[in-house]
């Protein structure tokens, strides 16, 4: 192999690489699912406690014209993704906000979600519900300008990931206090909501609380999704009906927990409204790899609940490209094959519905084998057919490498 000794070189062996892979979905197809484009997760420049930026900025222009190449076609950010503190709430916030809705209409793309952050600035060091009521003011000023923002933006969802709700030093605040003060900030977002959506003629927004075990806080008074749930059901809500959940795939992996369990109780309980999708470790810090590289198996299981129980919110990219990709790469390999492992798993587990192997294995399964009344006897009876449950994970593997449709063992 010859060596590489300028930048065009490098552009043309990862070129000719990235072709070389084929198989990727029209920019047509890839619209066709409800695949949303965080402007954070394309801007993302590669910093972190102990990286430097890796990556130049990118504008939120040139971030919806890149996803409207590739097919992504909904769009959402963090209020200050796009408008600095100082202009929130001004003349200025409304100017940029509509310049990049004219952008987005230009795309035939629409903005899906806006997010409200309350972790990066300094005014949150003691987080969203701090003790000062200034802060929580100022929270709640926040929040309400958010909901405005997706009216205007023609949003459907508002989500909130409170990280920095906790604490680093234990004993510094009183827990039911601050999940109090919590509820008062997504009461007032609700309140405003319902208020705003009727000036405008149109719905209320759907309010989606994002839960993380920890990082940046030591630790977080709402940490699960299941944490997220009780405290929605806890009676502090004045409008818990327009408040869900946004799951994030790795998010549940970080504190040990089956993402697929987790999804399945917001599910049950009607509040899977918004769904966060990558891939990392269990036990490890929010790698926020993107989907399909680390869990294709696990994967491939959660778009069958999905697929199955009718989950119909958005599939939203929240990754980081790693710091090895380029500017370039970011969106001629990382968003583009991020879309298309999506889609194929979400083909895939329509395979899995639809298998007979699987679908012959499961009823038999739910049937179960008449014959005994005992303890003793009917775990006899029953000895056999509980095979069926490694040959289904076998199966599933099978789908996964595409054996079901050629791919075969060499002999
Ligand atoms: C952090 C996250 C956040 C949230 C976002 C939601 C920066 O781990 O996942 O992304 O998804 O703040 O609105
Ligand atoms: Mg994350
Ligand atoms: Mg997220």
């Amino acid at each position: 192999m010859a060596t590489i000794t300028s930048q065009s070189q490098e552009i043309s062996i990862v070129d000719r690489l990235v072709s070389a892979c084929g198989g990727s979905y029209s920019a047509q197809t890839r619209r066709k699912y409800f695949i949303t484009g965080p402007q954070w997760a394309a801007a993302y420049e590669g910093q972190a406690l102990f990286h430097a930026p890796t990556r130049q900025p990118v504008t939120p222009a040139q971030v919806i014209a890149e996803y409207d190449k590739i097919g992504i076609g909904y769009w959402c950010t963090h209020d200050t993704d796009v408008i600095p503190t100082e202009a929130l709430g001004t003349d200025r916030q409304w100017e940029i906000l509509d310049a990049i809705r004219k952008d987005l209409q230009k795309h035939e793309m629409k903005c899906s979600m806006v997010t409200c952050e309350t972790f990066h600035h300094a005014v949150w060091a003691a987080g969203p519900a701090a003790q000062s009521p200034e802060v929580r003011a100022y929270a709640n000023q926040r929040v309400v300008n958010n909901v405005e923002i997706g009216h205007f933006m023609g949003a459907q969802y508002a989500v909130y990931w409170p990280g920095t709700l906790g604490y680093m030093l234990q004993g510094a605040i009183d827990e039911i206090e601050t999940l109090e003060w919590y509820a008062q900030s997504i009461n007032a977002a609700c309140e405003a909501d319902i208020k705003l959506a009727k000036k405008n003629n149109r719905p209320t927004l759907k309010h989606c609380m994002e839960a993380k075990p920890f990082e940046p806080q030591a630790e977080i008074l709402l940490p699960t999704t299941d944490a997220m749930l009780a405290f929605i059901q806890s009676g502090k809500l004045t409008h818990p009906e327009m408040v869900g959940v946004n799951p994030e795939y790795l998010h549940e992996l970080m504190w040990g927990g089956a993402p697929r369990a987790a999804l399945a109780r917001a599910l049950m309980a009607g509040k899977l409204w918004h769904f966060d999708i990558n891939d990392g470790y269990r036990l490890k810090h929010d790698v926020d790899i993107a989907v399909g590289l680390v869990n294709p198996l696990d994967w491939l299981c959660i778009l069958v609940l999905l697929r199955s129980h009718g989950y119909n919110g958005p599939f939203n990219l929240d990754y980081k490209p790693p710091r090895t990709t380029s500017n370039k790469g970011v969106f001629s390999i990382s968003f583009p094959t991020a879309v298309d492992r999506f889609i194929t798993l979400w083909e895939m587990a329509g395979e899995v519905s639809e298998d007979p192997i699987i679908k012959e294995a499961t009823e038999a399964l739910k049937q179960g084998v008449s014959g005994g009344k005992t303890a003793a006897e009917i775990a006899k009876a029953h000895a056999e057919l509980g095979s069926l449950h490694e040959l289904i994970g076998h199966r599933l593997f099978q789908i996964l490498i595409g054996q079901n449709r050629g791919r075969k063992f060499s002999v």
